[in-house]
């Protein structure tokens, strides 16, 4: 009796189809975890100037400062919602440097550092961290606007926004993309899948990060997905999918604009899963990664954190030293005293406010609460 085809055992080894998903992502990698270059001719491609590196290092100094700061602050009671962001620098800072002003950022709560550098002031973060209205005012400083929605609570639904943004963006022609980041778990929410399918459907301007950072909350990768990896959920929607080493800044990088270029000429979306690690607990809430994950396993993730790399490599490079991070550190941390006083100094919310804020057209039961906090002064 003759065999079965190749082709038709294969397509039947099931085995071999788990093998193959492990095998078609790669991980994109240009420094390695002692910031070694081991693809010279990925760095040239990427196009950085010394003055591009020095600005990428100094985003990841200010994310990592105000993560510090944010954390502190929020253990004494002056800040509201915290969720940390250490050890995600490359993966946020490094990728949002690809984008322009007039590119349109969808951040989940984890993604304050990206909205500030594209104007955001840090007093208006620090007033929506604390449930402000003031604080959803997407405007810089002197009111312009920033491209910027406010972060997304809801798990996965930026996704969604960022299609019918970036179908927009299409549609009217404009130079721009929508780029949206989510997580691990956010991946396993149907507005992921729903909003990269209509997206990638309308070939539409967009870019989706997936921060792999290994948890949502305490649950691990591997117990809330079976995919081994993130990015194959892209290719169900046809999207280029790409795996990256998410605490590489100059891989996050280089991925990260070439997603731009090709959203941006109309070929559709990519989508981008960053391998990065969460180094402190999910947010300031109060949750004790111990709990869950052990402590060898978050001191191995500090070795490989995006600082470190990104800091050796300039410092070979020549054009980094330990005294002008600690000048740039202390300038971020004046910014930030600065910041903190005019947050403090923004006139409280009253309930009534906070209630006339919640819906366009508040129904009867609201109407009448705003009227009864409103006749109380509150
Ligand atoms: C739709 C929805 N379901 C559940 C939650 C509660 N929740 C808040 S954070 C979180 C985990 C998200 O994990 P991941 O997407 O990996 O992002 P990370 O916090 O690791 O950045 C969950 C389930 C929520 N905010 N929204
Ligand atoms: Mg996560």
């Amino acid at each position: 009796m003759a065999n079965i085809t190749e082709k038709n055992r294969q397509i039947l080894d099931f085995d071999y189809q788990i093998q193959m998903q492990d095998e078609a992502f790669p991980t994109l990698q240009i420094l390695n975890n002692a910031g070694e270059v081991v693809d010279a001719e990925a760095l040239k491609r990427a196009e950085l100037t010394d003055e591009d590196l020095i600005a990428i290092m100094q985003r990841m100094l200010l994310s990592r400062q105000l993560d510090i700061r944010s954390t502190k602050l929020a253990k004494q009671g002056r800040f509201g919602f915290f969720a940390p962001t250490a050890g995600q620098e490359a993966s946020q800072m490094a990728s949002s440097y690809a984008f322009n002003d007039e590119d349109w950022l969808f951040p989940g709560y984890r993604d304050i550092p990206e909205i500030v550098v594209k104007g955001w002031p840090i007093w208006k973060a620090i007033l929506w961290s604390r449930g402000h209205a003031k604080g959803n005012e997407m405007t810089t400083e002197d009111g312009r606007p920033v491209n910027a929605w406010m972060p997304q609570i809801i798990i996965g639904a930026q996704y969604v926004e960022a299609a019918g943004t970036a179908l927009g963006l299409k549609k009217r022609k404009q130079n721009a993309v929508a780029y949206a980041y989510t997580g691990d778990g956010g991946s396993s929410q149907g507005d992921f899948y729903e909003g990269i399918n209509f997206a990638s459907a309308y070939h539409a301007n967009a870019v989706f990060f997936v921060q792999n950072n290994g948890y949502a909350i305490s649950t691990p990768r591997k117990l809330q997905t079976a995919a081994q990896h993130l990015a194959s959920k892209g290719w169900a929607a046809g999207l280029p999918s790409l795996v990256v080493d998410g605490n590489d800044p100059l891989a996050m990088y280089l991925a990260s604009k070439e997603a731009r270029a090709w959203a941006v000429a109309g070929n559709g979306p990519v989508l981008i899963e960053t391998m990065t690690n969460r180094l402190e607990p999910h947010s300031t809430a109060g949750d004790d990664p111990l709990r869950y994950r052990k402590q060898e396993d978050i001191d191995a993730w500090w070795q490989k954190e995006p600082l470190i790399r990104m800091r050796n490599f300039m410092t070979e490079k020549g054009i980094w030293d330990e005294n002008k991070e600690q000048a740039y550190v202390d300038e971020v941390n004046t910014l930030i005293d600065e910041q903190i006083k005019i947050a403090d100094a923004v006139e409280k919310q009253k309930i009534s406010d906070f209630l006339k804020y919640t819906l366009e057209v508040p129904g009867q039961a609201m109407q009448e609460q705003i009227a009864h906090f409103e006749s109380e002064g509150k």
